[in-house]
């Protein structure tokens, strides 16, 4: 929830200074809070949880109920741990319509389901500054896929997606003119400023997305959505902000309305329209990543076209539902008949009930329209409000007991509340001012229940302090009983927003232990040290390296030259789980390499000066790491040195290239 910090909302802020600082902060964890967290040495988590890294572009893999951070996921970030986004295979997953981008801000994630469960395939990820989509397979627990969203900024509400994996849809957060006709004043918002909503279909098997329509609505700020399920399933809910329509000082201006909008989109049909030849073609630019897992390498290709279907034109497609006030989340039980919607400045929860909309749809119980959509009565849609919840609810997670919990940032606490009665049954103060919340399985049709974690803003006294910035902080709860009970307090990398998690059984069976060198398809792989050569192409020298424990063969270069373009063409030879190798070169102004058995990673090098350049591995790989090393000799530019390689002494090319299997 960055929203508030940047929006500076004074009066908020000044209340959550004061209410953020609950009483009694240790007597709130319960005595056998440790029992219940305690992983012993040797066993593992029981739950594998993918937190979101807001600011940093990655994601996390949190084990619970430890809370140890297992590992940090590149996806739309450059991590030099890894060499993402610095090798020359994996730059071209950072490409966009706008050239290379090293950075996102990653808020929300979706684990790919099958009828409403969790099937531990596929993750989902969004970044919000330059739309994107992202998906990682969780059998590598690689970044295989991004796709860039044209017609959006800001893509927030995203990647929710369908109880069967169908779509991943992308709502613009910023209205925004159509791509290409965009040169317009900005005083033209209500004629020229429009939602565009990107339905993202995904291949069933391979996982692979494409845009298959976006749909034109108002001109709002999409913030979130959730996908209907069950009976509600051919249905999305997204919550829209600003139907002030401002655009200018929107902490006032689109403060104005008592109740802005949830938007009901009725997906099936927009695909008959599809099918009707009813959408339009628009020209854009938009960039589609894939990774190639036998070539180990990603291609990026600008993609010019994307079908739109008209929310105005199409009368049945959408509705709004109004919402009070500044809706954030939009949450859907897991019946698929409720419909949360949290006004961040509201002092109730509304829940909508999916049988009276379409009651009232049905009915055309409708109160006027908004830019030609049917603006359906509040009370006719309402199954009823949560009164008095707490202050500024944000997001609603699910037990699959007829249970809902809401996590409100203003009062900092979770509250828990009966879907059908409305009741609050239980509230419990988080440290401090929680942003998004996650039960385990929380948002598909089957939660896995038992824990609760609650992603919270501010940390103050909750760590060691170290310096003006704090980690962002987790809380655990233990909600298998009717109170929710604090287990633990974790830091987190970068400013977690949304999460998801499932049991670890899902997620560790199948696993890529390392890749088979025979399937190796890199156009410059080197499948044996007899094969390791340097080959000069005018200014570009190719380095066809291997690696294996423990030393890169070759291991001594001369004849390098001011002016060259040096590609380490690293293969790791190890075939065998857990054994990758680093490669990293004095003077490199990108990354290293870290590469994993079976796999081919190139570095590019340009020597600026003239000199001799230690390589080494950076992974500590066995008893010899440390002598795993080389040297490359830098000459000035014009030097006649010849090109030659070693490894111990033997086998170089300075009377040409060494042909197959030669040695000199
Ligand atoms: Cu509430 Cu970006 Cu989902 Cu943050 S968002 S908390
Ligand atoms: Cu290879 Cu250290």
């Amino acid at each position: 929830m960055k929203t508030y910090k940047q929006l500076g909302l004074a009066a908020l802020a000044a209340v959550t200074i004061v209410a953020c600082k609950p009483k009694g902060t240790e007597t709130a964890v319960s005595g056998d809070a440790a029992q219940r967290v305690y992983v012993a040495p040797g066993k593992l988590d029981e739950v594998y949880n993918f937190v979101s890294g807001g600011f940093s572009g990655q994601v996390s893999v949190v084990g619970l109920p430890s809370g140890r951070t297992i590992k940090v996921l590149p996806v739309f970030s450059q991590h030099p741990e890894n060499g993402y986004g610095y090798s020359e295979e994996t730059k071209p997953m950072l490409e966009t319509s706008h050239g290379f981008i090293p950075w996102d801000d990653q808020h929300h994630l979706s684990l790919s389901q099958t009828n409403g469960e969790i099937d531990g395939r596929w993750l989902f990820a969004n970044a919000n500054n330059t739309p994107r989509v992202a998906r990682l397979d969780l059998k590598s627990f690689k970044t295989v896929e991004i796709l860039e969203i044209p017609n959006s900024a800001g893509n927030h509400s995203s990647p929710f997606l369908t109880e069967n994996t169908e779509y991943v849809v992308a709502g613009t957060r910023f209205a925004v003119p159509a791509d290409g006709q965009d040169d317009v004043p900005i005083e033209s918002f209500k004629q020229n400023f429009k939602g565009y909503l990107s339905f993202i279909g995904i291949n069933k098997d391979s996982g692979e997305m494409d845009i298959t329509f976006q749909i034109e609505a108002p001109g709002f700020n999409f913030d979130l959505s959730h996908a209907g399920k069950g009976k509600s399933h051919g249905w999305f809910f997204f919550s829209c902000y600003n139907t002030e329509q401002a655009n200018t000082l929107l902490e006032v201006n689109a403060s104005q309305n008592e109740k802005d909008f949830i938007m009901a989109v009725n997906w099936k049909k927009a695909e008959e329209y599809l099918k009707a030849g009813k959408g339009k073609k628009m020209p854009v630019e938009y960039a589609h990543n894939k990774w190639d897992e036998e070539k180990h390498m990603a291609t990026s290709t600008i993609k010019k076209e994307v079908m739109v279907l008209s929310a105005e034109e199409l009368k049945d497609i959408c509705y709004l539902i109004p919402c009070p006030k500044s809706p954030h989340g939009c949450d859907v039980d897991p019946t698929g008949e409720y419909i949360v919607g949290s006004g961040k400045l509201a002092a109730l929860i509304p829940v909508f009930s999916f049988d009276k909309i379409q009651k009232a749809i049905a009915n055309k119980d409708f109160a006027g329209e908004f830019d030609g959509i049917p603006i359906i009565k509040y009370e006719a849609a309402l199954h009823g409000e949560v009164q008095k919840p707490g202050l500024g609810p944000l997001h609603t997670e699910f037990d699959g007991k007829g249970n809902a919990y809401t996590s409100h940032f203003v009062s900092s606490e979770v509250v828990k509340w009966d879907i059908k009665t409305l009741q609050v049954l239980d509230r419990q103060p988080t440290f401090y001012s929680v942003g998004h919340l996650m039960v385990v399985g929380g948002d598909s049709s089957k939660p896995y229940g038992k824990y609760l974690v609650a992603y919270n803003k501010i940390t103050k006294d909750r760590y060691i302090p170290v310096g003006p910035e704090l980690p962002h902080s987790a809380q655990l709860f233990d909600i298998s009983g009717d109170k929710m009970k604090l287990l633990l307090d974790f830091p987190t990398h970068g400013e977690p927003h949304y999460a998801q998690a499932g049991p670890a059984e899902l997620f560790m069976k199948d696993q890529v232990k390392f890749y088979k060198i025979e399937d190796n398809k890199h156009p410059y792989v080197t499948k044996g040290e007899n094969e390791s050569k340097v080959v000069r192409e005018g200014n570009k020298v190719h380095v066809y390296m291997t690696s294996i424990r423990s030393h890169f063969a070759p291991d001594n270069i001369e004849g390098i030259r001011v002016g060259d373009e040096v590609y380490f063409h690293l293969t790791n030879l190890e075939q065998d789980w857990d054994v990758p190798h680093g490669f990293a070169i004095k003077g490199a102004r990108n990354a290293e390499l870290l590469v994993m058995p079976g796999e081919t990673a190139t570095l590019r090098w340009d020597p600026i000066k003239p000199g001799m350049y230690p390589m080494y591995c950076t992974d500590f790989c066995s008893a010899l790491h440390q002598e795993m090393q080389g040297y490359v000799r830098v000459s000035p530019a014009g030097s006649n040195v010849p090109l030659t390689y070693h490894l111990n002494n033997k086998k170089d090319n300075a009377q040409g290239p060494v042909k197959e299997g030669e040695v000199k």
